[in-house]
Formats: structure tokens, sequence, C-alpha cells
């Protein structure tokens, strides 16, 4: 990637300005980020530019389509509200035939992003306030799009949270068992099958119409998050590859699994696995603070399950890799799927001896920050 390389892509955009130089921006493990100077009215101005990874994501139109769509209505939502639409949201900046991606000569698909000034994101929880501002950042997002209209939105990656075919996908493999592994870890196909019927409870609410669908983002992960560099606020919400249906529960659910874990997500001393409550606290009244008013009493209800089905849902899908040989998820070990299977499912035994702490503490949250009950 040179210079003349990135100035031919970067003529191709609309409006970008003229190419003066471009850096690597080393964050994502899938996608090849730039940030990329140009001059634009005699002024400097940076812009991202990223290259998609069409290995991982194989229908980058339809990926496109929903990013474009979603960050067009937060822009402009943002606008509507007084807001600075350049750090409120990433949006997309077309080419000069109106599209919102460039295929370059070799088939790469790269799309142009306005560039965050002045902000940055945390790759841990350094404190439970952190979190706090989180679950609001999230709750914000959910917020914004409450009433985004959801036709207008693909299914990328079909059946994504399917906690249901989830499960089945697991009998399937363990059935076919292509790597021989199945007899290693029968204690852990026991735990998914004791409960198995829970994995309908989400997926037919939504069916039946007790849980809207609704945009969600897919990856409720800290660091996906950028705050401002001043205020310490969080600003923005990014990698939104996984933009898709959903329920709101989904996006609660995942980022309580992966942040209030009190150990890493492949630690392999079970003992130092646990759900942190004041963590779950803390992310519930940041998420009810901005996203309660939209979401039904229903959804409020239901958070502490949204969080235990991700949880269980993620294991089931790090046990089901371990049994077909390690194809999705990369692995730096031959047990790393097997480590990470046994993390969540002890999340999820911890969960389950906290539940009624869990739906104690969303139950008073949702009366102390929107004066509502259920
Ligand atoms: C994958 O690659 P990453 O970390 O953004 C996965 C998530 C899992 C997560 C578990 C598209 O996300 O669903 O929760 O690993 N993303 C996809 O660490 O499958
Ligand atoms: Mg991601």
């Amino acid at each position: 990637m040179n210079n003349q390389h990135i100035e031919n892509i970067m003529n191709n955009f609309a409006e970008a300005g003229k190419f003066v130089s471009f850096t690597p921006v080393e964050t994502g493990h899938i996608n090849t980020t730039l940030k990329v100077t140009c001059e634009k009215d005699g002024k400097e101005v940076n812009h991202l530019l990223q290259m998609i990874n069409t290995h991982v994501f194989q229908k980058p139109v339809q990926l496109m389509d929903n990013v474009h769509a979603v960050t067009s209505f937060i822009k402009k939502k943002v606008i509507e509200n007084g807001g600075d639409c350049e750090r409120a949201t990433l949006y997309c900046k077309l080419t000069k035939d109106g599209k919102t991606f460039f295929v370059d000569s070799e088939n790469k698909v790269w799309r142009l992003y306005n560039y965050v000034e002045n902000s940055f994101s945390y790759d841990a929880i350094e404190s439970a306030e952190i979190f706090y501002k989180a679950g609001k950042a999230f709750g914000d997002f959910q917020h914004l799009l409450a009433d985004f209209p959801m036709d207008g939105l693909y299914e990328t990656i079909p059946d994504f949270h399917n906690t249901a075919k989830r499960y089945n996908n697991l009998r399937i493999s363990v059935e076919r068992n292509a790597s021989g592994r199945a007899g290693l870890v029968q204690k852990e196909i026991e735990f998914a099958k004791e409960r198995r019927e829970e994995t309908y409870i989400l997926v037919g609410k939504q069916l039946i119409g007790d849980l809207p669908t609704r945009v969600t983002h897919n990856d409720t992960k800290l660091n996906n998050i950028l705050f401002d560099n001043n205020t310490d606020e969080p600003i923005c919400i990014v990698d939104l590859d996984t933009v898709m249906p959903g329920l709101s529960l989904y996006d609660f659910g995942d980022a309580i699994r992966f942040g209030a874990n009190t150990a890493a997500e492949d630690e392999k001393d079970l003992s130092k696995v646990s759900l942190d409550l004041n963590l779950y606290e803390q992310y519930v009244r940041g998420f009810l603070s901005s996203a309660g008013d939209s979401l039904t009493a229903e959804e409020v209800k239901y958070l502490p399950l949204g969080a235990k089905m991700m949880t269980f849902e993620c294991g089931m899908r790090f046990l089901t890799d371990f049994i077909d040989g390690d194809v999705y998820f990369k692995t730096r070990y031959p047990e790393h799927n097997l480590d990470r299977c046994r993390t969540q499912f002890m999340l999820v035994y911890d969960m389950e001896r906290k539940y009624e702490q869990m739906l104690e503490i969303t139950r008073k949250a949702y009366k102390d920050i929107c004066s509502k009950e259920y």
C-alpha cells in the first residue's frame, strides 16, 4: 500500500479533497483502516479509509446498505437535535458516482468515513463509572434508532443470535463429530442440553410479537465506543459492520457477557470467572438512563435473561467450533475454543446463582430511572 495507490483510491471519492498523506490505524482485527489526510478549501482534513475484509463479510453491498442507512438516520437526528454530526456518528462519504464504496482494480472494497478527531477508546474497564458510560452510550444508540424503519435493513448474517438454532447447530456438530473431539466434552454438551428449553424463549417472544425487532449493533464491546479526549464522555459508536435486525436484549446481553465478567473470555482458571454484580448494575443504570423510555417494560424485564442467553449462546458457539475443529473463531492453541466455552458456561452458572439479584437490580433501576414498573 503506497501513496500512489491510496491517492488513486481517494480520487474516486467526491469531496474528499486532494490527497496529502496517510497512516495506518492499528485497531480492529478484521478490516484494514487508514487515516488519510487531504487538503480541502485550503485546509487539512482527515478521513477514515477502510478496506472491508470481504472474506469475513461476503455481502459487502448489503453490509454497506445497512451501514449507510443506519448512519444517515443517526446523522439526521443528531443535526435535528443540534449536535455535531462530525463527532456523534460515523457517516459514509460517497464516491463520485454516488456509491458508498469503491472497488479497486484488485477487487478490494473501500469505504470512506469521517475521522472523529480528539477521541480514544478503552480496551479494558478501568472503573465502574466507565461501564456506566458504556451502557449509556449503547443505550443512546438504541434510543436514536428506536423508530428506524426495519424493512430497510438486511440480515447480513442470518440467525446470528437465534439461540435455538445455535443449540441445534451444536447438536448437529456433536452428531457429525468432524474433529473426533466430542468425546472430550461430554460435560459441556450435557450443560448445554440441560438448558436447551431456554434457548427459544427470546426468539419465541420475538415471533409472537412480545419483544420488538430493533436495530442491533451486535458487537457491543467497550472498545467500540469513542470517548472524548477532553471530557472523557462517550461520543460515538463505531464498528457497525454487524448492524442488523435483532432484539435490544442481544446488545445489552453481549455487553454484560464481555464486560461484567471478572475474568477474561479465555481464562483457564475458572475460579476467577464470575458476574460482577456492581458492574452489572452500573451498565443497567447507564443503559436505562438513555434507552429506558424507548424500551418496552417487557424488554426491560427480560434484560437479565438477555445477559444469560448471550453468554450461553456464545459458550455454545465456542463449543460447536471446538467440535467442528476450529473453523470459525481464530484460535491460538488447540483448546482455545474449549477454554472460552468453559468460561462462558461458568459465567452462565454464576448468573443462575445470582439471578434473583440481577432481577432485583434491574427492577429497582427501572423504577428509579424511568419511574416505571412491570
Ligand atoms: C466475534 O471478532 P469479534 O471479537 O468482533 C463474534 C462475536 C462473538 C465474539 C466472541 C461476527 O467478535 O459474535 O461474540 O467474537 N463476531 C462474529 O469473542 O461472529
Ligand atoms: Mg467486531
